[in-house]
Order: C-alpha cells, then sequence, then structure tokens
C-alpha cells in the first residue's frame, strides 16, 4: 500500500472499487488485449485469496436462484459477494442461451454485490484462464466471495474444476440425474451436492441415493463430500448449503489442501500463459518465417512427418533463444 501513485490508473480505480474499471478490466481479460497485463500484474500483490465458490449443474436446475438465495444470505450478514456466470454460448450460433442478466438486475442498486457474464467463447487461453484472472480482479476489488456459476458440461466444467476453491454441484429429484451426473464428471469435482427442488417429490430418494454414491466414490480421507437439500422457492435450506460451503473452506485451511491446490493451480495457469503464448508466435512463425515455412511445404509434400517437423522447430527455437 506504499506506493499508489505508482500504479496504473486502471489497477488504483480497481482498487478503490470503481465498479466501470472492473467491468472494463474483465473486458480487457476476456478479449486477450495485452492492456490486462498491466492491470493483473498490478493488482497481483493486493489480492487476498477470497473463496471461489463455483455452482455448476444442469440446466435449469436452479443455480442462478440459489445464488440469489446465498447472496441474500450473505449480504444479511454484511458480507460482499460478486457473481460470475459462465455463458455456454454455442460455437454454432455464437448465441447465449442464459438470462441471467435478467434475473440479477433486480440488484443494481447494492454496490455490495457484482454480476458479470462471460462468455465461454473467444476467450484467449480457455474459459478457466479467464474466469480465474476476472475472479482475481473482483478479490483485489475488495469483495469477499465470489460465486462462479456454470453449466456442468464439457468446457466449461473445467473453470469449476480449476479455479474454484469450493465446488456445489447442483442436482434436482428427478430419476436418473444422479447417473447423468456421474457421466459428466461431476460427480468427481463435488465437494458439496446441492439437491435443489425439494418442495417437489423424490427428493428423499435422490438424497439417499447421492449418498450411496458419495461413500463409493470418495475423494479424501479427510472430507466427506456434504449432500444438502434446497428449496429457493420456500425457501429452504439455504443457510444449510452455506454453512457446508464454509465448513469446506476451513477444511481446505485445516489440512492444508488449500496451500497445496494453489501451488498446484498456478504451476497449471503458469505452464497454461507459456503454452498459448509460445503456441500462438510458433504458429506465426510457422507460416511467415522463411525457413520454417519451408519445414510446414516438406511435411506437406510427405516428405516430412509432423512429429519429426515438431522436433525441428523445437531446435530452431532454442537455437534462436
Ligand atoms: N420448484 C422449484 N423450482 C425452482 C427452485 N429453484 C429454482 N426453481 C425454478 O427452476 C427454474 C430454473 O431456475 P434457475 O435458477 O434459472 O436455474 P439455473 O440452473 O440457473 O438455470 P440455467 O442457468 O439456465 O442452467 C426457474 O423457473 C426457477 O423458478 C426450487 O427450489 N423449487
Ligand atoms: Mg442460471
Amino acid at each position: 500500500m506504499s506506493e499508489p501513485a505508482r500504479l496504473p490508473a486502471a489497477a488504483r480505480a480497481i482498487l478503490r472499487g470503481d465498479r466501470r474499471a472492473l467491468a472494463r478490466a474483465i473486458t480487457a481479460v476476456e478479449n486477450g488485449d495485452p492492456a490486462a497485463d498491466a492491470i493483473l500484474g498490478a493488482i497481483y500483490p493486493r489480492t487476498r485469496g477470497v473463496p471461489i465458490v463455483g455452482l455448476a449443474g444442469p440446466l435449469g436446475v436452479g443455480k442462478s436462484s440459489l445464488i440469489n438465495a446465498l447472496i441474500s444470505l450473505l449480504r444479511a450478514s454484511g458480507r460482499t459477494v460478486a457473481v460470475v456466470a459462465v455463458d455456454p454460448s454455442s460455437p454454432f450460433s455464437g448465441g447465449s442461451v442464459l438470462g441471467d442478466r435478467i434475473r440479477f438486475e433486480g440488484r443494481a442498486t447494492d454496490t455490495g454485490v457484482f454480476f458479470r457474464s462471460m462468455a465461454s467463447r473467444g476467450a484467449v487461453g480457455g474459459v478457466a484462464a479467464a474466469t480465474l484472472e476476472a475472479a482475481r480482479l473482483l478479490d483485489a476489488a475488495g469483495f469477499d466471495i465470489v460465486l462462479v456459476e456454470t453449466v456442468g458440461s464439457g468446457q466449461v466444467d473445467v473453470a469449476i474444476r480449476e479455479i474454484a476453491t469450493t465446488r456445489v454441484v447442483v442436482l434436482v429429484p428427478h430419476l436418473g440425474d444422479e447417473v447423468q451426473t456421474l457421466k459428466a464428471g461431476l460427480f468427481e469435482i463435488a465437494d458439496v451436492f446441492c439437491v435443489n427442488k425439494t418442495d417437489l417429490p423424490g427428493a428423499d430418494i435422490a438424497q439417499r441415493n447421492l449418498r450411496d454414491l458419495v461413500v463409493q466414490g470418495r475423494k479424501t480421507e479427510e472430507w466427506a463430500t456434504r449432500i444438502v437439500g434446497t428449496s429457493t422457492t420456500q425457501p429452504n435450506g439455504i443457510d444449510a448449503l452455506w454453512e457446508a460451503i464454509e465448513a469446506h473452506e476451513r477444511y481446505l485451511d485445516a489440512s492444508g489442501e488449500r496451500a497445496r491446490n494453489e501451488r498446484q493451480r498456478l504451476s497449471t495457469e503458469i505452464v497454461g500463459l507459456v503454452r498459448d503464448r509460445v503456441g500462438r508466435e510458433l504458429a506465426h512463425e510457422l507460416e511467415h518465417d522463411p525457413e520454417l515455412r519451408g519445414l510446414l511445404d516438406q511435411v506437406i509434400a510427405r516428405s516430412l512427418d509432423p512429429r519429426a517437423a515438431a522436433r525441428r522447430l523445437r531446435l530452431a527455437v532454442r537455437r534462436t533463444e
């Protein structure tokens, strides 16, 4: 805190909690704008490592409704909350199917809540990297908790696996949900299972079935995946859901897992950043460097195979370093 004058103006604004500066910086991250480098660099020492709680689950299970309920609970105890919703935008239509922006708009006047939607399409270096950097900006801006909503499918799941400190998988009490979740790989990532819509029939059975699966598939000795029943319409169980999330956050500290996870996550992040950067540079060189173009021509002519070309490319790069 000794030299704020030397920070870029945008970083200073974010650290002051300026919402417009924050929104602009997240957009820069999302677009792979190099302007984000200086801002992220400046704010990083000021990040505290706030809880990042991921809510994943199939379409329409009530993730946004639960986030709304959690926001009310957290605001009532004076904590500030930032929400990042990762849109499952289709690579074909480019369209986004979520209406979260509208649903959360009612909180526009509360400065203790910040909502941001991020397109999973187009984020340079992947949605997980962009979401993690957005969470860091929100942390630096002073929010106490970051909630991330994703639809549990494919690439978007990775965001939750790689960045959330506590991962909540949301289900509803309908036949077959548990099995589908297992298939989608969501089962392995859950720290907390939330069976939402317990006002509908079948909730007890769903929770019992889940309990059996959890006992069979236990991830670690220390943390037994919690199962919580909720209803956002009644509402019911929201405090129990938050208590389960907090219990997991406490476990991360007590077991030393938070430090281990962070080390692993940062290592993955740094390697990923290098891979993206070097990959883009190499692809450019391969097309435009006169010598390396010849390499590509040989592969096209079948006089060199792609692996041999890759080895030569690596050697060529090493020589120029
Ligand atoms: N009966 C019942 N309906 C609920 C409950 N929670 C949410 N819903 C309804 O379920 C529908 C989907 O809720 P959302 O909160 O948008 O679910 P979501 O998982 O965020 O949906 P997507 O973001 O589209 O995947 C809405 O019509 C909600 O009103 C609940 O506890 N009980
Ligand atoms: Mg939603």
